[in-house]
């Protein structure tokens, strides 16, 4: 097929689209308004006709005509790779075709769409596409109508003249990729089609065009209105009607405001002559004072999530059960704030946010991260290659325009994104200022201006935030220290620069920078982090140091875990897919898996994590009482939660923000929990919010001392020392150190252990692990000595030391074996010079059973710095229950703090807190693997006792495990009681 390659073409980004307006639906009157029928909307969603070629020299000339003949069906909307065509491909920054901008590959593989439609009245017909991925070509009965792009924006084209009474075809060719492709490199599978909702508006000759609404908390709304016909308007609010008239300006005596914990709305009809459009709004001020966000006058702390459009099954193409399957749960996790990474949502998606309560940032469909990749690239050097040049200026400024003139209505909408990652330069500084202009009643952000490249002084004056992704908490301590005069500085690696590198502090006064960038960074602005808490696999770790900083620096406003989901293809069979496994190049792997929820929703421990660390409320404990610190920013805490202390209701009456002290009942530990009051949309009353354990007295019971009767009978022979008493046999290794019978408790020897599978926050660390051969220790033992008393004391000293390095971990134990078949344990360990940070040191013990009850950190899996979503306890479970499924198999069920675990035939216990996990899955096993599914079981139950395990962290795209929950000691003792049943 012959066609204009408008799709190669900067200057053709769209041709025939009505001018950008406002996203609504009009209906015929006020009550189908009400009842939101929309009885104006001819929806054409449905099965397509369908075609996938390869190249647009393949697509017939009479497709536009509306011939089929050969064609498949298609959902629409949905994403053609969903439905069997082209193939997956799932890239991070890299772009997925040769950087020759704007030009795209001359195979660019296109989908033709076919369906007909009925017309049988005299409206106005807007055809409306509200998301196609990358641009598409329209004709309606074999004329040509139009051209669109920007994946997530609303392209909307008046087909009125081509129209006829009767049947009408539609012809839709979309292109898999067109020169916004280089504007849309976001970390997504990269899908294509039409994949949100495609509909006619019927509309009166005359109706509104656009309108914008702004409303103050004195309880003004003002309308501005974009219209050929008289409108007039009715406000209700949730009780009935409070006003009608045709006043462009309404105000409301005593307005209820909108807010994240109250999402209060009024309900505003605009109405014309023969059309009713529906509007809810909210009353809500956003500003900044001295550096501080605040909401109606009151500062506010947004505890956000970056949410992508991203399901197994249907791609991109997100229903709204599905949505609000999403925000449902975010907000059951305490989640508050949405950032619609790096793409605007689908427009009524927003109207969920005001309904459900949530701050959002709405991201422009940008992401440029590709120019940071070529070979000699970087972030600090070509990263603003596109955000500099003036032939991009109208294309980026088109993105950020469509992402505000649709959602401008939003009351949820508190921050506009210039987009993500796509450098800095002239032409973000226009569509930063055009924002400005066009909305002065939001704030607006963009991470990416802390790139400068060599040449251009960034103005970021525009920019009423400052943000960062995976700044170290200690990076947020320099931030607040002193503020305007010591300032982070990200330069170009270009030469000329004054400080090189990716960035560094520097402090004002002292520096060399011109008047005019002084002056710029001199400016304090309220900080949040766009992106932390990176949540890929067993993670994230150390959640609560931010938090902590969250509520310390009151110009700290917000943080957004990245991010909600994992993105994976679900292959049936449980299966999920990952980049790398469609063959694709480029792919960034399991990279896409670093969501809070598994892909079909079920939360990951790391949401469980976020939820309490971000819980409404606090609670510390003092001597005899608690204080109760209120997190909610609005809500007195009684009006939303009551409390359990050691199972009693009760009701603490702080005020938001506020703390206050109540008594705290006697006892070691006592267990808060606090609950839903009342029924809101995401959760029953009853629902737990979360709770605090308040250790009071963590004194760890000492061992009791061991008083045993009996005689043993010892023999050695070569290697070993067999044991034998009343009631037991076991045999202890020379050449290990360590036994290879436990009666019949272990069916392989005991081994001495360091080697973890290593987490997705682990594969930095991990190329360390695996050049210090980790997973290769071999014990050799310098000295086995035994005594016999009344006891059975083995004096052991040995080493462990992987093939082709050195000692890595000198162990002296003493082992006491009681008449009654008691062991125990006292190591001294010295750890190796120059090594990376020891994944995990202790025991293996291969053993039988499924039940396991333990004393440590449960239910969930637990670690040094994860496990604020789990309490001391002691627990009832099963090996299989224990397990947590990561998608690439990792690390995972673990145990924190534990005194005593045990198995069907084992109990270990410590009066020194220790590790465990016991699993179905052996850590090489689990190191082996690359998915879930391909997972072996190991015949027995693999018990992992661990002195300790290094902390987890978010190093997956995030700062090193923080110091205090590394495994870095030089020297130190590990002491347990074994026992076998
Ligand atoms: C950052 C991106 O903004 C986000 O889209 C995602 O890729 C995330 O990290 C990693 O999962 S980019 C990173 C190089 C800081």
């Amino acid at each position: 097929m012959q066609i204009e390659k408008y799709y190669n073409d900067l200057n053709t980004l769209h041709i025939n689209t009505e001018e950008n307006r406002a996203y609504y639906m009009p209906c015929s009157d006020i009550e189908n308004a009400r009842k939101e029928t929309n009885d104006r909307k001819q929806d054409l969603n449905g099965e397509w006709n369908f075609m996938y070629y390869t190249c647009i020299d393949d697509v017939p000339e009479d497709f536009k005509d509306g011939n089929t003949d050969g064609f498949d069906k298609i959902p629409v909307p949905s994403c053609w790779q969903t439905q069997g065509y082209d193939r997956h491909q799932y890239t991070n920054t890299r772009y997925p075709f040769p950087y020759n901008p704007p030009y795209v590959p001359y195979d660019n593989p296109c989908g033709a769409y076919v369906t007909h439609f009925e017309s049988d009245n005299d409206y106005r017909k807007y055809l409306n596409f509200e998301g196609v991925d990358s641009c598409f070509y329209v004709w309606v009965n074999g004329e040509f109508v139009g051209y669109s792009q920007v994946s997530h924006s609303t392209s909307e084209f008046d087909i009125t003249d081509k129209v006829k009474n009767g049947d009408n075809i539609l012809c839709v060719l979309v292109f898999k990729w067109c020169d916004g492709s280089y504007l849309e490199d976001q970390d997504k599978f990269r899908m294509s089609g039409i994949f949100r909702d495609v509909y006619i508006l019927n509309r009166p000759q005359k109706h509104i065009r656009d309108y914008k609404i702004e409303t103050d908390i004195q309880g003004k709304i003002n309308i501005e209105l974009d219209s050929d016909t008289d409108v007039s308007f009715v406000l209700e609010n949730e009780k009935g009607e409070i006003y009608s008239g045709d006043s462009k300006t309404i105000t409301v005596e005593k307005p209820i405001l909108w807010n994240a914990e109250y999402p209060y709305l009024y309900t505003l009809y605009l109405v014309t002559e023969d059309e009713v459009i529906r509007e809810k709004i909210g009353f809500r001020e956003i500003k900044i004072d001295d550096g501080i966000v605040f909401l109606n006058n009151k500062p506010i702390k947004m505890k956000g999530v970056n949410r992508h459009d991203s399901d197994p099954v249907t791609g991109y193409t997100i229903s709204r059960e599905q949505a609000e399957k999403d925000l449902k749960l975010m907000k059951q996790h305490n989640i508050n704030a949405l950032r619609t990474s790096h793409y605007p949502n689908a427009p009524w998606l927003m109207q969920l946010c005001d309904e459900y309560g949530f701050y959002v940032i709405a991201e422009s469909d940008i992401e440029i991260h590709g120019t940071a990749s070529f070979f000699g690239g970087s972030q600090a050097v070509t990263f603003g290659l596109l955000a500099q040049n003036s032939d991009w200026e109208n294309a980026i400024l088109d993105r950020v325009q469509r992402n505000v003139i649709r959602d401008k209505n939003r009351t949820s909408v508190c921050i506009w994104s210039l987009g993500n990652e796509g450098g800095y330069g002239v032409n973000f500084e226009k569509a930063g200022r055009w924002v400005k202009e066009y909305d002065s009643t939001r704030l607006t952000h963009y991470e990416s201006s802390m790139w400068q490249m060599e040449g251009h002084i960034n103005d970021t004056s525009m920019l009423d935030v400052e943000s960062t992704m995976y700044a170290d908490y200690k990076w947020i301590d320099k931030y607040f220290e002193n503020p305007g005069e010591v300032v982070w500085h990200r330069v170009s690696l270009g030469k000329g620069s004054e400080y090189g590198g990716a960035g560094e502090w520097i402090n004002l006064s002292e520096s060399k920078l011109g008047k005019k960038e002084k002056e710029q960074m001199a400016v304090v602005k309220p900080y949040m982090q766009c992106e932390f808490i990176h949540a890929m696999g067993n993670g994230p770790g150390g959640i609560k140091e931010y938090i902590d900083r969250l509520y310390r620096y009151d110009g700290f406003f917000g943080a957004f875990a990245w991010e909600w989901c994992d993105h994976a293809i679900d292959m049936g069979d449980s299966k999920y897919f990952y980049g790398g496994d469609f063959g694709e190049y480029p792919n960034d792997g399991n990279f896409c898996v670093d969501g809070l929820v598994y892909p079909d929703r079920r939360p990951h421990t790391g949401l469980l994590e976020y939820k309490q660390a971000i819980k409404p409320f606090a609670i510390k404990s003092y001597s005899n009482i608690m204080v109760v610190e209120n997190r909610y920013d609005f809500a007195e805490l009684d009006d939303k939660l009551y409390f359990e202390v050691n199972g009693e209701r009760m009701e603490f009456d702080v005020p938001p923000r506020g703390k206050k002290s109540f008594p705290r009942p006697n006892g070691d530990v006592v267990m808060v929990k606090a609950y839903q009051k009342s029924d809101t949309l995401w959760a029953k009353k009853g629902y737990e919010v979360g709770f605090e354990q308040l250790i009071v007295n963590d004194t760890v019971p000492k061992l009791e001392t061991v008083n045993a009767d009996g005689s043993f009978e010892v023999s050695e022979q070569g290697r070993n020392i067999t044991i034998k008493g009343n009631n037991f046999e076991y045999i202890f290794d020379k050449s290990t150190g360590n036994f290879k019978k436990l009666s019949d408790a272990v069916t392989r020897p005991v081994e001495w252990n360091m080697w973890r599978a290593p987490t997705d926050n682990d594969r930095n660390i991990m190329r360390d692990w695996i050049n210090a051969d980790y997973h290769r220790e071999q014990s050799y033992v310098y000295d086995c000595t035994y005594d016999v008393t009344d006891t059975v004391t083995i004096k052991c000293h040995n080493a462990l030391i992987p093939v082709v390095q050195r000692k890595h971990m000198d162990i002296e134990t003493v082992w006491t074996i009681y008449a009654n078949g008691i062991v125990d344990m006292q190591s001294s360990v010295k750890v190796g010079e120059n090594l990376p940070v020891i994944p995990r040191f202790g025991l293996r013990f291969f053993t039988k059973g499924e039940n396991v009850k333990y004393y440590g950190y449960g239910p969930y899996e637990s670690y040094s710095d994860k496990h604020l979503c789990t309490y001391l306890d002691e627990f009832n479970t099963t090996v299989s229950d224990m397990y947590e499924p990561y998608i690439k198999p990792q690390e995972n069920g673990s145990h924190f703090g534990t005194r005593y675990v045990e198995t069907e035939n084992i109990r270990v216990s410590s009066d020194t807190p220790f590790s465990f996990s016991a699993l179905h899955y052996t850590q090489e096993e689990l190191t082996e693997k690359k998915h879930n599914f391909e997972l072996e079981k190991c015949d027995d139950t693999v018990l992992c006792i661990d002195y300790k395990q290094n902390g987890i962290g978010q190093n997956s795209c995030g700062p090193l495990t923080q110091e205090e929950y590394r495994f870095d000691e030089s020297e130190f003792e590990f002491k347990i009681r074994i026992e076998i049943k």
